[in-house]
């Protein structure tokens, strides 16, 4: 045994289903992804553009400059849908990968157990660096490299025993160890599942280098987790009832099918208010409460980085797209919530409604509303009507 077979064991042992030992060279895919930036396809995810870390995703050592090898965790976050679940549309679906605990406290405490593990084994400091999904880190690549699977053409890592429904953790380490093979194959072969069931058109092929690519801006994921503003409105009907983030992609694809087998992780468990909560009663609570209150609300789950004000958006149009008189009240009351974005997507909820009663919720706000952005939205839910 070594001691990268000893630390493989380890990361298992802290309940890592995948580890491999990634080679540090610096990036093979970087004309790929300043392409990608340059066309505009990131949005509004500034982070990814920002000119410093671009530098660092093409190298590693401007992380950490000792860097002699990157190990690759891969952590199970499957997870049944509840009963009922996305079929019923008076019930919001969040991501299965948002509806535990947050994965980035999870793993990154148990890559700074690891670290300090492999510190006690060959009795040494070791510099490092831990890193899950926040850093400018291009993790699937190093995923790749680390022998754990091929980038699909839904973008996702694939593992050939544990499909997708996994996140990535990446320990840097001034420590010599044996790499992995990378993984050079790839397994989708003739299928377009996801191509052709990505309700929005995001996903887009493999280029001529055979990269995957993905228009951000048009992903459900995108829109409504990172996109701050008001969602284009030919694309809020393709949102259905999905809240916060979204799996379709993963759902079709024939690699996940073993996924419900593999079960979920226990570090996952979903939290009952995030596992498919009634949507009206999910609005109200939302409304009631202030920016201080959601954070309080959603402490440690992934879902407060869309702050109250993106769920809240998010759940308008889901009531939107549910098109069902129940939701006029609560719509009502979003219509003059202190947040314009709120207000403006519950207007175009109530247009979607189209029933006497949601005209006569919007048509004094036409009187009150200072907002142009929202009156335009009132405006044009008014003219809904008369189509
Ligand atoms: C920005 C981001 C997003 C964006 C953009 C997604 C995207 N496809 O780029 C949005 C918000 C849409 C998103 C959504 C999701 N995300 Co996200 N996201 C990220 C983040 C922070 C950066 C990804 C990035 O740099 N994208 C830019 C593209 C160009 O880079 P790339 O995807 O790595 O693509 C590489 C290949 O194209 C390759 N390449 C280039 N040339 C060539 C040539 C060949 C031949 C090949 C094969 C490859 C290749 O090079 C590129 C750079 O490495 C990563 C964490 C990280 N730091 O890596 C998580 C991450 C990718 N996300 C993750 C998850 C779980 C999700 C969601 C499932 C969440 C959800 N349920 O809503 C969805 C999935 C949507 C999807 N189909 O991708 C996981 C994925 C785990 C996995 N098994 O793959 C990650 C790794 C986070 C983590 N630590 O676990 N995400
Ligand atoms: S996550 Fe949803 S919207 Fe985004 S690419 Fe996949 S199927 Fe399309
Ligand atoms: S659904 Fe098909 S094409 Fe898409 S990632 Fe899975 S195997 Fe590849």
């Amino acid at each position: 045994m070594t001691l990268t077979d000893d630390i493989k064991k380890q990361a298992n042992k802290l309940g890592f289903e995948l580890v491999g030992i990634a080679s540090v060279e610096d990036s093979q895919h970087m004309d790929m992804y300043r392409a990608w930036i340059e066309s505009g396809s990131h949005g509004d995810m500034g982070y990814l553009s920002r000119r410093d870390t671009l530098a660092r995703r093409a190298d590693l050592k401007k992380t950490l400059p000792s860097l002699k090898a990157a190990i690759v965790v891969g952590h199970d976050y499957y997870q049944e849908d509840p009963a009922g679940i996305p079929d019923n549309q008076h019930r919001a679906v969040v991501a299965r990968y948002a509806r535990g605990p947050d994965y980035h406290s999870v793993i990154k405490k148990r890559l700074i157990k690891l670290h300090k593990w492999i510190e006690s084994q060959v009795e040494d400091p070791i510099a490092c660096r831990a890193y899950v999904d926040t850093g400018p880190i291009l993790e699937r690549e190093l995923g790749v490299r680390a022998g754990l699977g091929w980038f699909g053409k839904n973008t996702m890592l694939i593992n050939s025993k544990r499909g997708s429904y996994f996140f990535l953790g990446i320990l840097l380490l001034d420590l010599e160890l044996d790499h992995d093979d990378p993984f050079d194959s790839e397994h989708c072969g003739t299928c377009r599942n996801c191509l052709d069931a990505c309700p929005t058109g995001a996903l887009l092929g493999r280029d001529q280098s055979g990269a995957p690519v993905m228009d951000a801006q048009r992903c459900i994921s995108y829109l409504t987790i990172e996109h701050r503003g008001y969602i284009p409105v030919e694309l809020r009907p393709f949102m259905g009832n999905r809240v916060y983030g979204c799996d379709i992609c993963q759902e079709v694809c024939p690699w996940n099918e073993k996924a419900a087998q593999i079960g979920t992780a226990s570090a996952y468990q979903a939290n009952a208010k995030l596992d498919g909560p009634a949507l009206i009663e999910l609005a109200e609570q939302l409304l009631k409460i202030d920016e201080e209150g959601f954070r309080e609300l959603y402490r440690g789950s992934p879902v407060k980085r869309a702050k109250r004000v993106g769920l809240l958006r998010n759940v308008c149009i889901s009531l939107g797209n549910w098109g069902i008189g129940d939701a006029l009240p609560v719509l009502g009351l979003a219509l003059k919530d202190h947040e314009p974005l709120v207000r403006g997507h519950a207007a175009w909820a109530l247009g979607q409604i189209q029933s006497n009663r949601a005209k006569i919720l919007l048509l004094p706000r036409i009187l009150f509303e200072k907002d142009p952005r929202v009156r335009e939205e009132i405006f044009l839910a008014l003219i809904a009507f008369s189509d």
